[in-house]
């Protein structure tokens, strides 16, 4: 970009001879930064972020039998760890972006950890939520967020407070319909942002009364994209073509650097004209 200023700032006087020189280059300074400046903007404004279950995210439980697992009394967190995928599963490594199946311990397939199945005292029903991870994005007011969600058994999706899907107690290889562990057994959440810190929160049962980890594990899989929220908008530094500063949004320092070499090229070149 440097070079292409400079090079318009030096151009031939028989260019365009109908007007002035020192308007023309001018003009041409301010155009170019204004092309540069939506160029910028649109590039930040279209920023895609991915949201993947992995290791490393917090998960929380208020499941006393779930704590005692992870050596801690009720309520407990932790950070989620990677675990072993069963074959009925859906291949995580098939998903994009990629993400991988995560619990609060090893309680994947032949994991160490057995999620308090359903019959057992801490989880009667299957209905007692066993652990939940709740994830945080900042984006673009009214563009679009999209998720989807596998699990063995079963998930109840949050967006922002409000039930959108509620887990399925039907037990049929992890749950007998979405949200399951299947590959055909997932469910997606399409939700628009609203510009604050929007939460999806994600909370797993353990529908099967297996009494190992082999016939009974226990994990969550989700992936998605959104677009990031970004301080500089296209709208707000393209929309005034006659003053170098726009007001409302504050040019990039590059781009303003660039500009007063560009202007102070014009202007010695105005003073040679004159001379
Ligand atoms: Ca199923
Ligand atoms: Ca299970």
């Amino acid at each position: 970009m440097a070079t292409t200023l400079l090079l318009w700032g030096v151009e031939p006087k028989s260019y365009m001879p109908n007007f002035p020189q020192e308007s023309i280059v001018i003009k041409r300074v301010i155009t170019a930064s204004l092309l540069c400046l939506c160029v910028c903007s649109v590039s930040a404004a279209n920023a895609a972020s991915i949201i993947i279950s992995g290791d490393g995210e917090m998960w929380s439980s208020t499941l006393a039998a779930v704590c005692s697992q992870v050596g801690s009394g009720a309520p407990c967190s932790g950070s989620t760890v990677v675990v072993d995928r069963h074959s009925a599963w859906m291949d995580q490594t098939l998903t994009n972006p990629l993400a991988a199946w995560v619990s609060y311990a090893d309680t994947g397939f032949d994991g160490a950890v057995l999620a308090p199945p359903k019959g057992s005292a801490a989880n009667p029903t299957g209905q007692t939520p066993i652990m939940e991870i709740q994830e945080s994005v900042l984006g673009q007011a009214g563009s679009a967020l999209a998720m989807r969600f596998w699990a063995d058994d079963t998930l109840d999706i949050y967006f922002n407070g409000v039930l959108a899907k509620a887990a399925v107690f039907e037990n049929d290889t992890c749950a007998a319909a979405p949200i399951g562990c299947e590959p055909n057994e997932y469910w997606d959440l399409n939700a628009v942002l609203t510009g604050g810190l929007d939460v999806i929160r994600i909370v797993a049962y353990q529908v099967g009364t297996g009494t190992d980890t082999k016939s009974n594990p226990f994990g969550i899989l989700y992936m998605g994209t959104y677009s990031e929220s970004s301080t500089t908008t296209a709208s707000s530094v393209t929309a005034t073509p006659t003053t170098n500063t726009p007001s409302g949004a504050a040019p990039e320092p590059t781009v303003m650097t660039l500009l007063g070499a560009s202007l102070v090229l014009a202007s010695r070149r105005l003073r040679r004209c004159k001379a």
